[in-house]
């Protein structure tokens, strides 16, 4: 850890008296929803496509002992497995998901990236948050396929370890591939450094450095990879030396779904001899692009297509700018596995990033001239350990407003010498790229340091949605605002 013993030691103790991972940010004072607002998310809920099936699933969000490969920690998962049981249905299904809260804290579960019914989004106010032993069944429809994933949206527990993937199929676009491996990136602290909370502590008092992580700066995010050096960065809940590995067999085209569910950590992953085409990013289909590596903020999602080789591959993913990588292994024959501390060359050569991204065509936003100019200014630093949006925490923040229909261009302006994973519930912006061309559809998008980024989307989905970085402990010290429909 960026933090010396000692204080780490002074830091656990001035944290004692916390509970172990409820701290959530007070929300701001509940104000009074808009009039109308409850018809507005009926219609639009009616607008969406419905097949009439109703997809069921049970999740229990509780603390578990974790097998990460060798550590074996006690922390919080959903059902006792990181990264969590997949949730998955078609498009247009109803998605009947009861959460049952076994944590000795409220929680939440938000859909990252569905623009489903405002009330089901799972992060308060639009959605209450469920009391501990309380079960709560979230009811919605996703309208678009893709892969999506699921955490609390509350405090820091998506660090402890609670996140599962969320696949939306569509029957009518099956794919071109035989295989599907679905990729979840972490970087993981509980039960074997620090806990998150005594991390975040550690960051507000200054008692962390943001030096010594041991990382060079990111050339592809623009200065410091992030504020925290992780003991390991996991794939699918393994630690590096305890790789999971995915079978197939040489020859079949594999769909790679990679999910970045880390609280402080980019990725740049790889899979040794296999070139990769990207073909969606955040669940939508882009123009597909050959590349050796993707880059993957946090909170960000990648499919890429791959055709496997004969033998064993390692899956390798790089923490942007610190010291570690995750990895996990491709087995399609005989083979030996390099170890850990392989490195594909593939890392080092042409990397996906949403900059050079375009939506495929039947995605982009319909040409229309924008009605709400909005602006998001990003700022603070390591000194204070005071992220704010427009110059203020979220518990006192002023929201963001549409109408609805309109279509908004918001400007992210990042003030801060430290890059931003910035995320918007309930939609999916297109990325307005400095070359005109068209760009990507996403609902997460770097922001690198002193740099700005335009996003246009539709106000289609009447509701109160969270606006914020994606960093965990940027969130928690305030990073988030509101977008409210008027
Ligand atoms: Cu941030």
């Amino acid at each position: 850890m960026a933090l010396s013993r000692r204080s780490f030691l002074v830091a656990a103790a001035a944290g004692a008296a916390l509970s172990a991972c409820a701290r959530p940010t007070a929300p701001p004072a509940p104000r009074q929803p808009a009039a109308g607002l409850a018809e507005a998310i009926a219609r639009t809920e009616a607008a969406r496509p419905h097949t009439g099936r109703t997809v069921t699933a049970h999740l229990r969000a509780g603390s578990s002992d974790l097998d990460l490969g060798g550590p074996v920690v006690r922390s919080l998962a959903y059902d006792g497995r990181v990264a969590g049981p997949v949730v998955r249905g078609n498009v247009g299904d109803e998605l009947a998901v009861t959460v049952t809260n076994g944590l000795d804290h409220p929680t939440s579960v938000h859909w990252h990236g569905i623009a489903l019914r405002n009330d089901m989004d799972g992060a308060a106010p639009a959605t209450p948050e469920i009391a501990p032993g309380a079960d709560f069944t979230y009811r919605f429809t996703s309208p678009v396929p893709g892969t999506y994933w699921a955490h609390p949206h509350a405090g820091l527990d998506t660090d402890y370890g609670l996140y599962l993937p969320v696949i939306v199929d569509d029957p009518a676009e099956p794919g071109d591939y035989d295989a599907e491996w679905i990729v979840v990136l972490d970087d993981w602290t509980a039960g074997v450094g620090p806990d998150p909370h005594q991390i975040l502590d550690g960051l507000r008092s200054r008692r962390m450095s943001m030096h010594g992580m041991g990382g060079a700066a990111s050339p592809l995010l623009g200065g410091d990879g992030g504020d925290v050096s992780y003991p390991y960065y996991l794939v699918n809940g393994r630690i590096p030396s305890a790789a999971t590995a995915f079978t197939a067999r040489a020859g079949q085209r594999m769909r790679i779904r990679f999910i970045n569910a880390a609280a402080d950590t980019a990725f740049r992953v790889a899979l040794a001899g296999h070139p990769m085409t990207v073909t969606h990013t955040d669940g939508y289909p882009v123009e597909p692009v050959d590349v050796d590596a993707v880059l993957l903020g946090m909170g960000e999602r990648y499919d890429v297509l791959v055709t496997a080789a004969d033998g064993v591959f390692p899956l390798v993913a790089v923490a942007e700018g610190k010291n570690g990588a995750g990895r996990a292994l491709l087995r399609t024959g005989v083979g030996s596995d390099p170890g850990p501390d392989f490195r594909p060359a593939e890392l080092a050569g042409r990397v996906a990033t949403a900059a050079a991204l375009s939506a495929a065509a039947p995605v982009r936003l319909a040409p229309a001239p924008p009605d709400a100019q909005l602006q998001a200014v990003l700022s603070g630093g390591m000194m204070g350990y005071d992220w704010r949006i427009n110059g203020r925490p979220f518990t006192d923040a002023v929201p963001l407003t549409v109408a609805e229909s309109q279509r908004a261009v918001l400007h992210f302006v990042n003030r801060s010498m430290m890059w931003h994973p910035m995320h918007l519930h309930g939609h999916t912006f297109e990325v307005l790229r400095s070359d005109g061309a068209p760009g990507p559809r996403k609902d997460t998008v770097i922001v690198a340091p002193m740099k700005s980024v335009a996003v246009a989307f539709d106000a289609d989905n009447p509701g109160v949605w969270m606006l914020h970085c994606h960093n965990g402990y940027h969130m928690d010290a305030g990073m988030m605002t509101t977008l409210e429909y008027v």
